[in-house]
């Protein structure tokens, strides 16, 4: 048999994509060829398929009610980003804060890997779109993927299936899509028992941006895997949207409505690990604010006819870190993953076929954990591992905006960035304009977190809480930010604020409470906004008073606060050399505006 015979279910009519599928069919040799239809039935066969190989365990349906359980290789569990490429056609293109080959020595490189993969494996052919099916200009995707862990994944994180492959199939040429290749890299010969988790233990996650596909090989976990989510919606999504004048950021979209009925939408940055599923979903401590949620990953923003900044997130669910998720961290994703059709992986199973992770309530007295070990409170290993994932439908949340719906988009009034540092970063600053604000995103920086393979805890710059995410040369894009700020009627732009909820005390314990408490920053940054509250101009942008941050109700002494919000300039001061190793790396591609902003911060700093 050949691959392209390979036993199937149809095919599709689009000439092109069609091809594609053959020519990956005949490199890869595929056992069967499955397009994804998106249908109940083709869920139950799919999660009755990972159930019986091991990879799932179906948890007490009546607790998670259509959910699995999965525990990954234990060397496969977050994005590599040593293993990340950006292809471009020229290296300066890609440089300097991503890896790089020549593409045609990549694709060399690759179809060796890829050449007999699928070996024992059914092909699927997921059709797909980030974002809305009904919008402009709808931004398809095609993966294939010889797992069916993603496959399962992929329908609850994009909206997939027929009536996509309908839709570019009706547009025929004029259907832009991305091609999106990946493979676990695991072939079977004949007769050879399948592994819970097949992967391979060399990665690559590659991006070719100038063609905009994405090849994907090795990994079975999230980020390196789920293709219409970093790589496309980030990574490919962030060249067009340089070429055709728009953003494609790691934000959150949240709405945020006033005791006076005001409505305001906040899209924020922070990398990964740092709380912007809980920012998204925030439930307030102060009377009368209310939040609902849009979306708590990925915003797509578009300038309107009206000149403002609209948001749309392009995504179907949350690919939320579990371990920290609870009642009170985030009551409303415990109850978005409570109604079930979830996947959740390495955390930990328990005695009665529910889930459990570190920081959720009731502790077990005994449970498997993510390596499929014994556990009880008194083991010295963890229960799940730091970036263990529950992946859940977003139309289950019930604080969902009704405006998620809309193609359009909502209008963007704040843009936070936030990082996670120990020292130096007050609370809450407000940049005096747009360019200030991305002198602050470029600097943006962040103690690392386990969601990428590498040490944890170290300061790195990751600018837009972008670093892994920029599909091109990261001078280039502060240029396009830049740029898009000198084009547009600044009265309308989004203000931009820099929060860090991170902050500690001498003893190590964190100055701020976070979590719902964080509305209260939220209320001082939509009364800047409004010209209500009063702030200190410090060198570092302005700084909330004491008194005009709404502390009411909250237990936190003077002094906390005024550390919380503290504007250290010797802090400061050892910040600049850091900043300046930073921007020295982008040589005549780091846009002059950033120098000047640096300049005028030195000087204000007296330096
Ligand atoms: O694994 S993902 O990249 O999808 C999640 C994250 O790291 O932000
Ligand atoms: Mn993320």
């Amino acid at each position: 048999m050949t691959a392209t015979d390979a036993p199937g279910t149809t095919g599709t009519s689009h000439a092109k994509l069609q091809a594609w599928v053959d020519e990956v069919a005949a490199l890869t040799t595929p056992d069967r060829i499955q397009w994804v239809t998106g249908s109940d039935e083709e869920w139950t066969e799919l999660t009755d398929r990972l159930v019986e190989a091991g990879t799932f365990v179906r948890l007490n349906e009546e607790k998670k009610p259509n959910s699995f359980y999965a525990a990954s290789d234990p060397s496969d569990v977050a994005r590599v980003e040593d293993r990340t490429y950006i292809c471009s056609v020229d290296e300066k293109d890609s440089g300097p804060t991503n890896n790089w080959m020549e593409p045609e020595k990549m694709k060399d490189l690759m179809r060796g890997l890829y050449k007999g993969c699928m070996k024992g494996r059914t092909m699927y052919v997921i059709p797909f779109v980030m974002g809305h099916l009904e919008s402009e200009n709808p931004m398809f995707g095609v993966e294939i993927t010889d797992s069916e862990y993603v496959v399962v994944s992929m329908r609850v994180m994009a909206r997939t299936g027929s009536k996509v492959l309908e839709k570019i199939e009706e547009l025929g040429d004029a259907a832009n899509y991305v091609p999106a290749l990946h493979s676990v890299g695991a072939p079977l010969e004949d007769g050879q028992q399948d592994v819970k988790w097949p992967c391979n233990p060399e990665k690559y996650i590659v991006q070719f941006p100038e063609e905009r596909t994405i090849w994907s090989f090795g990994s079975g976990y999230g980020g390196n895997a789920l293709l219409g989510k970093k790589c496309y919606s980030l990574r490919i999504a962030s060249v067009m949207a340089r070429d055709e004048g728009w953003l494609a950021e790691h934000m959150l979209i949240l709405k945020l409505i006033s005791p006076e009925q005001q409505v305001y939408y906040v899209a924020a940055a922070f990398p990964s690990a740092c709380g912007k599923t809980n920012l998204a979903m925030l439930k307030p401590t102060i009377p009368g604010w209310k939040v609902e949620t849009l979306g708590d990953d990925i915003a797509w923003m578009r300038f309107g006819k009206d000149g403002r900044l609209y948001a749309v997130n392009p995504e179907f669910g949350f690919f939320g870190v579990a371990p920290g998720t609870n009642e009170h961290t985030n009551p409303n994703a415990m109850a978005t993953i409570n109604k079930g059709n979830s996947v959740f992986t390495n955390v930990a199973l328990t005695d009665d076929g529910d889930i459990w992770w570190e920081g959720l309530e009731n502790t077990p007295a005994h449970a498997t954990s993510w390596k499929g070990q014994d556990w009880t409170p008194d083991s010295e290993e963890l229960s799940s591992h730091p970036n263990s994932r529950y992946c859940t439908p977003i139309e289950q949340c019930d604080i969902l905006a009704d405006e998620y719906n809309d193609p359009n988009g909502v209008p963007i009034s704040a843009i936070l960035f936030g990082g996670r540092r120990k020292t130096t970063v007050p609370l809450v600053t407000e940049a005096r304009d747009w360019l200030h604000g991305t002198f602050m995103g470029a600097t943006l920086s962040s103690e690392t977190t386990a969601a990428a393979t590498g040490a944890v805890g170290v300061v790195r710059r990751d600018p837009m809480a972008m670093l892994p995410f920029i599909g091109y040369n990261a001078g280039d894009y502060f240029n396009h930010w830049v740029n898009l700020g000198k084009d547009a009627d600044a009265t309308k732009l989004p203000k931009i604020f820099y929060v860090n909820w991170f902050r500690r005390d001498d003893e190590g314990g964190f100055l701020w409470p976070g979590f719902g408490e964080n509305s209260r920053v939220l209320k001082w940054v939509i009364e800047r906004i409004e010209g209500k509250a009063a702030a200190v101009e410090t060198p570092i942008g302005h700084v909330p008073t004491p008194e005009s941050l709404d502390v009411d109700g909250l237990d936190m002494s003077d002094a906390d606060l005024e550390k919380a919000l503290a504007v250290d300039a010797e802090e400061w001061k050892a910040e600049i050399p850091q900043i300046e190793e930073w921007f020295a790396k982008f040589g005549d591609q780091l846009p002059t505006q950033l120098q000047v902003e640096l300049d005028g911060l030195k000087a204000r700093l007296g330096l």
